[in-house]
């Protein structure tokens, strides 16, 4: 088996289950190295605790990235994350073209929304910003309203494949080379996720459960890096993403004290199982 490097940028929210404390754990749980570029430091997530503490790391990403080049380190992958700012856009962009090995691989989740709505910390300025990223991405993995978001598509809850297609081609002409397109229902009870590569079209489709908790969207897209960089093709790393996704909501779902969350921890074995060997 060959052993592969990665590198995420995300923050870290010291409480709340997402992002890096997400990330790294599920990324060496399949076997990759998993080294990481915290992107802020945050006393909880963003999205139902009030009053959160917020230490922007942005300053440190060039230095950091300085140290990277001087000492010759490269990537296999690059993925990224709930980031900050405009500017630490800005800095992973030069990331991509600086500390990139022949073939890398790049995954943004441009974590910045969900339900119809904008995470508290971002604006259009921040989404115009994304588009950028999402440019120079080879998997784009949005969910339905980031995706309307990075298109300007109006976001429907109810919708057909034509609708779905119609923002992924637009996602494709931001310049997108791959879309993983989760949490895309077309009927009552069911949900799925499109992938979209090479111009070709994939559904899996499964269960949807009630009661899905936060935080989901960023064990999935790291169960998807995992997955990819041990070699599964996007389909199958798709579907192994959304089969440990759902294995972490039903240990979650029937607790309403662990609404921050989800518990990833007690299904890392599953996960390990499915990657094989
Ligand atoms: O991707 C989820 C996430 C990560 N990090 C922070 C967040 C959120 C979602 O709200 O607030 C800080």
């Amino acid at each position: 088996m060959s052993y592969k490097r990665i590198l995420t940028v995300q923050d870290i929210s010291c409480v709340g289950q997402c992002s890096l404390t997400v990330a790294l754990p599920i990324i060496s749980a399949c076997g990759v190295e998993c080294s990481v570029l915290p992107s802020a430091v945050l006393s909880t997530h963003t999205y139902g605790f009030e009053g959160y503490t917020f230490r922007d790391l942005t300053d440190d990403m060039p230095a950091i990235t300085d140290h990277f080049v001087k000492e010759g380190i490269k990537f296999d992958a690059i993925y990224t994350g709930y980031l900050g700012s405009e500017k630490q856009i800005e800095y992973v962009s030069r990331l991509f073209s600086d500390v990139a090995s022949q073939g890398c691989v790049k995954i943004v989740d441009p974590a910045m929304a969900d339900n119809g709505k904008l995470y508290p910390a971002f604006d259009m300025d921040y989404v115009k910003a994304m588009r950028t990223l999402c440019a120079k991405a080879d998997y784009v993995l949005p969910n339905l309203t980031e995706a309307c978001f990075l298109t300007g598509v109006e976001y429907k809850e109810e919708y057909d494949r034509a609708y779905i297609e119609n923002i992924i081609g637009k996602l494709c002409a931001l310049g997108a080379k791959n879309v993983i397109f989760t949490g895309v229902s077309y009927r009552k009870g069911m949900t799925g996720v499109v992938v979209w590569e090479n111009g070709a079209y994939s559904y899996y489709e499964h269960e949807f459960l009630p009661g899905s908790c936060h935080g989901t969207g960023d064990i999935y897209a790291s169960a998807f890096t995992g997955a990819l960089m041990r070699g599964r093709t996007a389909m199958e790393g798709a579907k192994i993403a959304a089969d440990y996704t759902m294995e972490c909501i039903r240990a979650t779902a029937a607790e309403k004290d662990h609404w921050y969350g989800a518990k990833f921890e007690t299904e890392l074995g599953k996960l390990i199982k499915m990657i094989g060997d």
